[in-house]
């Protein structure tokens, strides 16, 4: 079949990523009221800021910004990872970095699936934080079989979903027709069912091991917990959350507020309350669905990243603040030591750039003249030449992450699993590495310098 007969990768993924925002505002109310509110308050900081505006024009961010999210699910066991994978690849969507969430009390670990190279990241960078559940960190041995054979006896995939996939991957594609079932078949994965797999007691003894366990386990598929929209002021939006109904966590997650924004800032609000209908007939309910919000900044490097980390255990350490407002007080405090301005920032090599030429740039360019062989970037930059755009973060933050997950919870805080970190587990379910995130921020910048030096001849 001929290539251009398929619909692009990237096509397939937006699809699925409206289809899942459809169906999760169906099953999850409170998170059309979320997105309305994330509309209205990034409509008003563009219109506060035209700087903003324009740089999110300038980067792309600005067609992609209504479209972006990102979502989560918990899978049980190494098939359903391994097929999850296979499942995203054709969304060219690419597990990036390994999470190790044990230590915060959470018992899984994790990868993001997500667009990797530039043009598809701006097309639409709809990304699924995918967590694998570590049975083996379950202590009580007769449970942790219980669990292991309930799982072993589901399939969460479609039979028609196999079938494309495995269509797919032969024919190196899919028409917009298959394209379209593919999504409809692969949504039945994410969708919430009512019926749990088990009987109530059981579901009891699982929920009493971890509340997490329980969530995996139970039920006959990794209903999507969450859909997060990108806003451009999450303090606004954690401000105005209750006047829409809607109540946050207590704390917004991340890095404090800044003049020039790094990783990710996050909240969250508490997961709803669902009937279940259990396998012996009982009815209950069961909490794991939520909304989350985030507000994106600038890539780290490996320094830079050191840095936050640093100063992120400095804010753990510090006494628990009652409320958002002292938080985010004591965390600027803190973060006071982060540089906050783009040159320190780029020359102390703290976080990532793309370099661009200037109108002056291109107009020399296009003349043919070259600059000076001895000028190196920061000349550039300085003879007004080539300008400096910060990398937006693509990724997620583990410690975030720990806070998101506990948040919805019920409040139950878990001690810490004495078992580290298992990256090469997780990539033996997984089927393949996960690619290093640094590298491919790393990668974007070379290349857009190269890019530049290479138009001015320098
Ligand atoms: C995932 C929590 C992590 C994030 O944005 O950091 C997450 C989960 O609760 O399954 O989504
Ligand atoms: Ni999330």
């Amino acid at each position: 079949m001929a290539h251009d007969s398929f619909l692009p990768a990237d096509d397939i993924r937006t699809l699925f990523s409206e289809s899942m925002s459809r169906m999760y505002q169906q099953e999850v109310p409170q998170y059309g009221t979320l997105m309305q509110l994330v509309a209205e308050i990034n409509e008003q900081a563009l219109a506060d800021e035209p700087a903003l505006q324009q740089r999110l024009q300038e980067t792309g961010e600005l067609d992609r910004l209504s479209l972006e999210r990102h979502g989560a699910i918990r899978v049980g066991s190494a098939a359903e990872l391994n097929m999850l994978r296979r499942v995203f690849a054709i969304m060219g969507m690419h597990p990036v970095s390994y999470y190790d969430l044990s230590e915060a009390g959470v018992p899984v670990h994790s990868t993001a699936f997500r667009p990797i190279d530039e043009s598809s990241l701006r097309r639409n960078p709809f990304r699924i934080f995918t967590s694998l559940l570590r049975l083996e960190l379950i202590e009580d041995e007769a449970l942790r079989t219980r669990a292991a054979e309930i799982l072993a006896g589901r399939d969460i995939f479609t039979a028609k979903a196999r079938l494309l996939v495995a269509q797919a991957e032969a024919q190196g594609g899919l028409t917009a027709d298959q394209a379209r079932h593919f999504v409809a078949e692969v949504l039945e994965t994410f969708r919430w069912h009512q019926e749990a797999t088990v009987d109530l007691a059981s579901y009891q003894a699982l929920q009493n091991a971890h509340r997490l366990i329980a969530d995996v386990v139970c039920f006959r598929g990794p209903h999507i917990n969450h859909l997060t929209p990108r806003t451009l002021d999450i303090d606004s939006v954690q401000q105005q959350m209750p006047t829409v109904g809607i109540h946050p966590k207590a704390v917004i997650e991340g890095p404090p507020r800044r003049r020039c924004p790094i990783l990710l800032r996050q909240t969250s609000f508490t997961a709803l309350e669902e009937s279940v209908r259990f396998s012996d007939k009982q009815a209950g309910t069961h909490t794991a669905r939520f909304g989350e919000i985030e507000q994106r900044g600038m890539a780290l490097t490996p320094k830079g990243r050191a840095l936050y980390d640093e100063l992120l255990n400095r804010s753990r350490q510090a006494p628990a603040q009652a409320d958002n407002d002292a938080h985010q007080r004591q965390l600027a405090d803190i973060f006071a030591d982060f540089p906050d301005d783009e040159d320190r920032l780029r020359i102390q090599q703290l976080g990532y750039f793309r370099y661009g030429l200037t109108e002056a740039g291109r107009r020399q360019a296009e003349r043919g003249e070259s600059a000076s062989h001895e000028q190196d970037l920061e000349a550039l930059l300085k003879a007004g030449l080539i300008k400096a755009t910060p990398i937006i973060y693509e990724d997620f933050l583990p410690v975030s992450a720990a806070g998101i997950f506990q948040s919805n919870l019920g409040g139950v805080q878990h001690q810490a699993y004495a078992q580290n970190a298992n990256q090469a587990a997780f990539e033996q379910a997984l089927g393949c590495q996960v690619i290093d995130e640094f590298g491919l921020y790393a990668k974007l910048q070379h290349d857009s310098a190269r890019q530049v030096c290479q138009a001015l001849g320098a």
